[in-house]
């Protein structure tokens, strides 16, 4: 693809626009960037790209685009939906409209790992880049992940590794994007007030393996029911990962250790038990984690060795502190009712949760059956806060009050905590109702955590 002289229309000026400006800029292209916020509101990316000429509509997306003039190729940030008014015009001028993962893509060199599903998906990124990176190979972890795939993309050469975390955002607006080994780790409800319906979103993330073939990898959780039925017709070779049943081929726990049975040959990569993160979901991770490294070449020595040293990442089960023998756990990336389960689900003591936040039009009975008499009393907070109380006062679970924000929720959480109990902020909502990000509010609950030491 050659930019050099085009004019590209760059929509959204955040975590992924300047490093696209950025890229853009260096292959020769004009930019005209547009973003909903105000150029004050705008003032720290606008800072980033001080040294650096482009166009900019801010403020606004354009209601006349004949004010835009010639332009040869859009690029849209993952946060903006596809189908706004703005985006269905361009479209209707038949420009070509690609994502920013889409971009990266045709400029990358190296092989790509490409890793989605609802949960688990940074964990899962951030342990496969760590095996490739313990086995000496050059690599480089993006997408996703907070660190824009184009920012990395004219760096790579067909020597690395490219491991991505890919949202189903992103693989709306994927065309010829072809990962060597994709995978998608689990599918639950999320993100249904931009895809609408389930069959949207399950559409979405199948993209990844659109553009596969015989030659590449396809690493599917056999014990995710959605994702085993929609995977039959797939063109790549399927590696099946489960932790709870033998599989024939595939990566699978077998008297409590990881095997991979692959082309008839065994191997035992280790005991679970040595698995340094905790809980059924991360060693899910690990099984999916085994399967991409060791399909794309490393032994599976390499493999056992960083999961015997992996720690996870922040803003997931993050344990803060523990004061007076109560333990403080961030869970802020639980951004959906699935993820917010799992957590409840990994901690063995009495547990007092801070749950809400932005509305995705999801529901909480699933969420709240999932207490089982271990989450000794919720606190709501923010624009999902009265549903969650309503649907737990329906299932009449009482122990539920709506507080004003997320410091409320944790100073009445300290004030009825015992010794041994666990106060955990796993929201089940996005942050953007009251935060930038998930990253935001986890310091935020941190912050607050920490000055209680000595209260
Ligand atoms: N904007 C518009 N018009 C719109 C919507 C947004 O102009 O209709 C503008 C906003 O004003 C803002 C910019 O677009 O200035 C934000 O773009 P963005 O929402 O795509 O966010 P980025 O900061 O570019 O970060 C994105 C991902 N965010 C989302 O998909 C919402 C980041 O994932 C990702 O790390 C980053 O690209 C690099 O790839 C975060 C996330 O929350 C972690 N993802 C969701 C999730 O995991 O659940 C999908």
């Amino acid at each position: 693809m050659n930019l050099k002289n085009k004019t590209v229309l760059v929509i959204g000026l955040a975590v992924t626009g300047i490093p696209l400006v950025k890229t853009l800029l260096k292959l020769g292209a004009d930019v005209i960037v547009n973003d909903l916020r105000s150029e004050k509101d705008l003032k720290d990316s606008l800072k980033q790209l001080e040294a650096h000429e482009f166009q900019h509509i801010l403020g606004k997306h354009p209601e006349d685009i004949d004010q835009l003039g010639e332009i040869d190729l859009v690029v849209v940030s993952p946060g903006v939906p596809l189908e706004i008014p703005f985006i269905k015009a361009l479209r209707e001028r038949d420009l070509e409209i690609i994502g920013e993962i889409e971009l990266a893509y045709r400029f990358n060199k190296a092989p790509i790992v490409a890793i989605t599903g609802t949960n688990g998906k940074t964990t899962t990124t951030a342990l496969t880049g760590e095996i490739f990176k313990n086995a000496s190979k050059n690599t480089f972890v993006v997408g996703n992940i907070g660190v824009a795939a184009i920012s990395k993309a004219l760096e790579t050469t067909s020597e690395d590794v490219v491991v991505m975390e890919i949202s189903s955002f992103q693989l709306e607006s994927t065309v010829d994007f072809h990962p060597k080994a994709a995978a998608i780790l689990n599918l639950t409800p999320d993100h249904l007030n931009r895809h609408k319906t389930m069959e949207n979103y399950i559409k979405a993330k199948f993209n990844i393996f659109e553009n596969q073939n015989a030659n590449d990898y396809a690493v599917i959780n056999h014990d995710d029911e959605l994702c085993r039925s929609h995977s039959e017709n797939l063109k790549a070779q399927k590696i099946y990962f489960s932790r709870k049943h033998l599989l024939n081929q595939g990566v699978f726990v077998e008297d409590n250790n990881i095997v991979i049975l692959h082309n008839k040959k065994r191997h035992r990569v280790m005991a679970i038990k040595d698995i340094k993160m905790l809980g059924n979901h991360n060693l899910e991770n690990a099984l999916a984690a085994t399967a991409m490294a060791f399909v794309m070449g490393i032994s599976p020595e390499n493999i056992a060795e960083t999961l015997k040293t992996f720690q996870g990442v922040e803003h997931r089960m993050e344990h803060v502190i523990t004061i007076k023998e109560i333990d403080f756990v961030n869970d802020s990336k639980g951004t959906n009712v699935d993820a917010a389960i799992k957590a409840i689900e990994a901690i063995d003591t009495p547990i007092i949760l801070l749950a809400g936040g932005q509305d995705k039009g999801s529901e909480f009975h699933d969420f709240i059956q999932a207490f089982h008499g271990k989450v000794k009393h919720v606190f709501a907070y923010g624009e999902t806060a009265g549903t969650i109380y309503e649907t737990a006062k329906k299932m009449s679970y009482d122990n539920v009050n709506i507080v004003e924000d997320l410091e409320k929720a944790v100073i009445e959480a300290y004030t009825i905590a015992k010794a041994k109990d666990t106060i955990l902020l796993s929201p089940a909502c996005a942050s953007w109702d009251m935060y930038k990000n998930f990253e935001e509010r986890g310091n935020h609950f941190k912050n607050i955590v920490l000055s209680l030491r000595g209260v």
